[in-house]
């Protein structure tokens, strides 16, 4: 039975339907009885098992095809009128082609299956910047995944009534041919087709697709931002608290930051900090004139590997009830497990292709892009605001990557438009989020180079524009954590550690700590950053200490030279897209490096 009277869902419904022929359509209301239903029919079928109840209630286990385990960027387009407009750095396909070919791939896909049809939020419901999406899936895990990642059902068509504002999306999973897998966006459509595919970040099209692609590109025309960010409050020891959004590339550490918990000194002077999202930020000018931010989102599909007691408890504690692990490895118990947990890697597993698994083999267990999705509202360290329609206001944005040589521990920019440019020139070694090669540098602007749904030149300039019309700009930073020695250690401890530098950070931000200008901006001296307390060794003879501290806020000119000529070749491609601000950012950051 159709939800909703409004002519635009119901007219698109029925030519998706018409297109892929399934056998019957289920409309998504949102109640715990359907997706109950729901879930016990998925495990009939084996496409996802429960997990022991006693120690993981309402937690499932889903293991993707073996080829289909990550983003596809090179199969992912923007499908707009001028190729121009995709810009260099995204795949283009005329609009009418792309419906010609995915429409041949979606003919009769759904036969013999289900349709589902999933009208979701993004952002809470009722919030007058949320967004609505209807998105069509033959698959249950896409319908039980999206109903922890968004908001989903009959409130969202309460909301969305007559409208004819909301994003027509498409799944299907055909047959997972990885030959035939697109994911198509239409950005002056509203409209997003997926298939062969039934990897998240492929299928769950509100997040990358929606949230990033299409709402960068209504962003731009709305004068608003879509960030891959995530959002984190600060509460220092007298109650007040200060917000900021941080842009890292995937796999980069955007989750651990947002959900991180203070060194031990720190939370014994009674500082804080809360979770307001890990992923996407959605940033509007605020009636004080500053940037507020608000999560779409309204669950974590956060990477496993590497998450354990230490490094991110309250990722951990989230993911105890009502999450569903995908790729990672499936104990005897029907608990799971994955790299970096524990050191005890379980004996008579399964591993994420469903093969015993030999942890003395020299294969890992879990993929290593295997993920968990769990509600937000399991976090411990959830910001009691997080649902707040407007927002919290940014005294900071952050940019990082992974960058084994350049990038010092932290560095700020002297004013928003060479924050900009020091957004513009981010870059990071590639990691297993996406297919293809792990571990090579490349330029990633703002953590948005599979994610911007028009040309970059224009999003830069979006940024310089956002910046001129807003009278309190958040002070911009960028920070490195994966700084390398030589024998390839991590030098900075990381996780709970990275607070040491936010502090520094937010005293910036209230003019309350000095520092020193280099050709690449404002870098701490070493005595800003409280090192007390740290109990990490690099290696096994070296400690972190003062000695360490010095070299990872180093700036090495020659390598900074080195970085100029391949910003430089990168931005050629944007030719006249180019602004002129930027190139103008460049010529200086050149010149104060030769001198
Ligand atoms: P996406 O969900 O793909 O957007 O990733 P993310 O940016 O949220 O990254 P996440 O926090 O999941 O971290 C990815 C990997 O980086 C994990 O294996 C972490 O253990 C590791 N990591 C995160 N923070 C740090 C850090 O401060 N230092 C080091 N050395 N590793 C880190
Ligand atoms: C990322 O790759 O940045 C993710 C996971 O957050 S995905 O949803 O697959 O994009
Ligand atoms: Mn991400």
């Amino acid at each position: 039975m159709a939800m909703t009277s409004n002519k635009m869902v119901l007219n698109f419904v029925e030519d998706m339907k018409a297109m892929a022929c399934p056998d019957s359509v289920i409309w998504i209301d949102g109640g715990e009885e359907q997706l109950d239903a729901l879930r016990a029919e998925a495990c009939t079928t084996g496409e996802i098992l429960r997990l022991n109840d006693a120690q993981l209630p309402g937690c499932y286990y889903h293991r993707s095809a073996v080829d289909d385990v990550a983003r596809v960027e090179d199969r992912t387009y923007i499908c707009c009128k001028h190729k121009e407009d995709a810009g260099p750095t995204n795949n283009w396909m005329a609009p009418a082609e792309a419906y010609k070919m995915a429409g041949d791939i979606f003919k009769g896909a759904m036969s013999g299956r289900t349709m589902y049809v999933i009208p979701f939020s993004m952002g809470a419901i009722g919030s007058p910047f949320a967004k609505v999406g209807i998105e069509i899936t033959d698959s249950i895990y896409v319908v039980l995944s999206m109903a922890i990642m968004t908001r989903v059902g009959a409130d969202v068509l309460g909301m969305l009534g007559d409208s004819n504002d909301f994003v027509r999306g498409m799944h299907s999973k055909c047959q997972l041919d990885k030959e035939k897998r697109y994911i198509l966006h239409f950005p002056e459509d509203n409209a997003i087709w997926s298939c062969n595919s039934g990897y998240g970040g492929n299928v769950l099209l509100g997040k990358k697709c929606f949230a990033l692609r299409i709402a960068s590109y209504q962003g731009r025309n709305e004068n608003w931002m879509a960030e891959h960010m995530l959002i984190l409050g600060i509460e220092n020891p007298k109650g007040e608290t200060k917000y900021v959004a941080a842009a890292f590339p995937s796999a980069c550490g955007k989750t651990n930051l947002a959900m991180l918990i203070p060194p031990e000194g720190y939370r014994k002077q009674g500082y804080k900090v809360w979770t307001l999202g890990d992923d996407i930020a959605w940033i509007r000018m605020g009636e004080d004139g500053g940037l507020w931010a608000v999560n779409p989102e309204a669950g974590f599909f956060g990477v496993a590997p590497g998450t354990n007691r230490n490094s991110n408890p309250n990722a951990l504690e989230t993911t105890t009830s009502g999450t569903i692990f995908t790729n990672v490895v499936l104990k005897k118990d029907k608990t799971v497990w994955w790299e970096g947990m524990d050191k005890n890697p379980p004996e008579g597993a399964l591993d994420w292709k469903g093969n015993p698994w030999d942890p003395a083999s020299g294969e890992t267990g879990a993929n290593p892009n295997s993920r968990f999705t769990a509600p937000a509202r399991n976090c411990p360290c959830i910001a009691p605001n997080w649902e707040d329609p407007v927002g919290v206001p940014l005294s900071a944005i952050i940019f990082g990557g992974r960058r084994a040589r350049t990038a010092p521990l932290v560095y700020q920019s002297r004013d928003w438009q060479h924050g900009v440019f020091v957004g513009a020139i981010m870059a990071s070694e590639t990691t297993a989020a996406a297919a293809g090669a792990v571990g090579v540098v490349r330029r990633d602007p703002m953590a948005m180079l599979p994610f911007c749904g028009y040309n970059m030149g224009d999003y830069w300039q979006h940024w310089l524009n956002m910046g001129e019309k807003i009278t309190k700009q958040p002070k911009i930073f960028n920070v490195n954590w994966f700084r390398l020695d030589e024998e390839g250690h991590f030098i900075w401890p990381g996780f709970g550690d990275n607070f040491r530098v936010l502090d520094w950070i937010i005293r910036r931000c209230d003019g309350a700590a000095d520092a020193k200008e280099t050709p690449i901006g404002f870098v701490p001296l070493p005595e800003d950053i409280d090192i007390s307390g740290i109990d990490y060794m690099i290696s096994p003879g070296r400690a972190f200490d003062g000695e360490a501290l010095k070299d990872i806020l180093s700036v090495d000119k020659s390598l900074w030279l080195e970085d100029v000529a391949s910003i430089k070749e990168f931005f050629a491609g944007f030719g006249d897209k180019l602004p002129p601000e930027i190139a103008g950012e460049l010529a200086e950051l050149e010149k104060k490096l030769s001198v």
